[in-house]
């Protein structure tokens, strides 16, 4: 549908598509709402997608060594048993490649792309009360009209290039590993420099060496990794899973955050110290993200946490041959997993390469980028090639770089001006009929993603034919109730060793002037999920419905 309306930024009439719903984005999130608004409601809708095709994070995310942490047979949808059956993963942990193609079949499998507009990024979204319609414009100036608006824009989307005075005068050529060139980057005979140790970091350092003349690593905070012991699935394993989609699901909707694993009850203090070195042996051989799940208390009681990050640490040291490189790596400053947990292939065994360099940034800051290399307060490293695996903006980064206003013309940028503030994740107060996906609030980063927005999606698309079938037009979260979620996200986050990282970017730490406020809910999938079911049958408590 087409009508005539007005810019909302110039006042000049423009063309403009009139939509029951519009969506931004186009990855796990953005592809499974369509499909839920779209398929199962009958509503008119649009995905708008910065991307030239579908795929968020692993679209952008093209970098030497990308690959997924959850396992595959948990790494997907699972709203439709068909769909689990049709699909074969070949490995424990998918590649970004192989994420690719799932996500291309599941869009051409659902015809999605039909209601995709890719390469469109959207600058801007107003509320118009008058009209209870959200008037949205993207970069080339197009506009859309829609009575509801989601954003599925992903929560590590937002590249973060740390602004090293310089860089411009640099000679070689650098990426920033979350907006890699499509055509890969040929690393042969190069030096290369890499800056950051968070899991990008981990994942691409020992590709890169493997290829290039020389890799130097520029670690401000040493990181804990456990090996991931990534490995071809099984034939009997891939039939298993086929088999068993329904079981598949189900346990990724009982375990704490959606993963393939339970957390163990058994605890880690008062455990005798040689059967709990036993129990992380066994678990540092298995690999993974399970490693956090060896022990109940490891991520809520900093003593327990103490044994697996000694654990870790000492098993750093073994790997690591040079004393000296091996004391930088394992100088750890926060609690096992209270920093997002990498998992890896040979990233400590990286440092035993005569072709790489670990350099200690605690001892000598980066103080800019010349046209030679990098230099830190110590010595320039000459360098062909600067891999920028600073991380994100993450969480509210990708949120805030759109003008989105709600009532009465208040930017989100001043609501959130503190840290972000909403209602279950889902909705922030003063912005009706806007829906954030696994936004602040919500356990979003903390969770096995796709699990986390199925249940997103699942729940909006529910609430739309809540407000269908009432004959109502607008839901918006009150005040009351944001505050209620706000104080209930910090007392679950305080409930963990999590803000004991103070640096990290869950709390925004890693982007300089960004409010400091544990952003994800911590409580856990299985408790989040029961508290979006109640409030939905309290007829939407903490709603306002009109
Ligand atoms: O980013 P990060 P990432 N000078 O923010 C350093 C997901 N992910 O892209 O710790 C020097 O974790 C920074 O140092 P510090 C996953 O959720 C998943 O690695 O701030 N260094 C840190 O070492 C993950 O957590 C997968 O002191 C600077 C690094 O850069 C999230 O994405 C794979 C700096 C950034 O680490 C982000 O991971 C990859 C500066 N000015 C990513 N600024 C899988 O599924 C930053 N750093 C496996």
């Amino acid at each position: 549908m087409a009508n005539v309306t007005t810019d909302i930024a110039s006042n000049e009439p423009l063309q403009s598509t009139e939509l029951d719903a519009l969506v931004i984005g186009a990855g796990f999130a953005g592809l499974y709402q369509l499909l839920c608004l779209r398929d199962r409601l009958g509503l008119s809708v649009k995905a708008l997608e910065a991307g030239g095709g579908v795929g968020g994070t692993w679209y952008w995310n093209r970098y030497p060594g990308a690959r997924c942490d959850s396992e595959s047979h948990v790494y997907w949808y699972t709203f439709s048993p068909e769909l689990m059956r049709e699909w074969e993963w070949s490995e424990r942990y998918p590649g970004q490649p192989e994420i690719m193609r799932y996500l291309n079949f599941v869009a051409d499998r659902f015809d999605l792309k039909r209601d995709i507009a890719f390469n469109t990024r959207v600058v801007a979204a107003h509320y118009d009360e008058a009209a209870n319609r959200w008037r949205v414009r993207t970069e080339a100036g197009e506009t859309y009209i829609a009575k509801f608006l989601i954003t599925a824009v992903g929560c590590l989307s937002t590249a973060n290039v740390p602004n090293f005075p310089g860089l411009k005068d640099f000679k070689g050529d650098w990426y920033h590993t979350g907006q890699w060139p499509h055509e890969g980057v040929d690393f042969t005979g190069k030096r290369v420099g890499m800056i950051g140790t968070g899991s990008t970091g981990i994942q691409a350092a020992p590709v890169i060496a493997a290829e290039a003349a020389h890799l130097t690593v520029f670690q401000r905070t040493a990181n804990y990794s456990v090996p991931a012991r990534n490995a071809p699935l099984t034939s009997k394993f891939q039939q298993y899973i086929k088999q068993n989609p329904g079981e598949i699901r189900s346990v990724t909707r009982e375990t704490l955050n959606g993963m393939a694993f339970r957390i163990e009850p058994r605890l880690a203090v008062g455990t005798p110290p040689e059967d709990r070195e036993r129990i992380y042996e066994a678990a540092w051989e298995r690999g993974g993200l399970q490693f956090r799940a060896a022990f109940h208390d490891m991520m809520t009681d900093k003593a327990a946490n103490d044994t697996a990050a000694d654990f870790i640490k000492r098993k750093i040291r073994s790997i690591v041959k040079d004393p000296a490189t091996a004391a930088i790596l394992s100088d750890i400053d926060h609690p096992y997993a209270a920093k997002r947990p990498p998992i890896d292939t040979n990233y400590f065994e990286t440092y035993n390469r005569d072709n790489v360099t670990l350099v200690d940034l605690r001892a000598a800051p980066i103080e800019r980028i010349s046209a030679a290399g990098v230099c830190t307060t110590q010595a320039e490293y000459p360098l062909d090639i600067i891999v920028f695996a600073t991380g994100f903006d993450a969480m509210t980064g990708p949120m805030l770089r759109m003008d989105i206003r709600g009532r009465e013309g208040v930017a989100l940028k001043e609501v959130w001006e503190a840290g972000p503030r909403n209602y279950l994740g889902l909705q922030v107060a003063g912005f009706p009929n806007l829906f954030t996906v696994t936004g602040p609030g919500s356990p979003s980063v903390l969770c096995n993603m796709p699990v986390a927005i199925e249940q997103h999606a699942d729940w909006i698309a529910d609430c739309n034919r809540h407000l269908r079938e009432k004959g109502l037009e607008r839901i918006e979260a009150q005040p009351d109730a944001v505050d209620r979620w706000v104080a209930e996200v910090n007392e679950a986050a305080n409930k963990t060793v999590l803000p004991m990282a103070t640096h990290s970017w869950y709390l925004g730490a890693n982007i300089p002037g960004k409010p400091r406020v544990f952003m994800p809910y911590a409580g856990g999938m299985v408790r989040y999920r029961e508290i979006c079911a109640d409030v939905a049958a309290r007829g939407y408590e903490g709603f306002a419905l009109s």
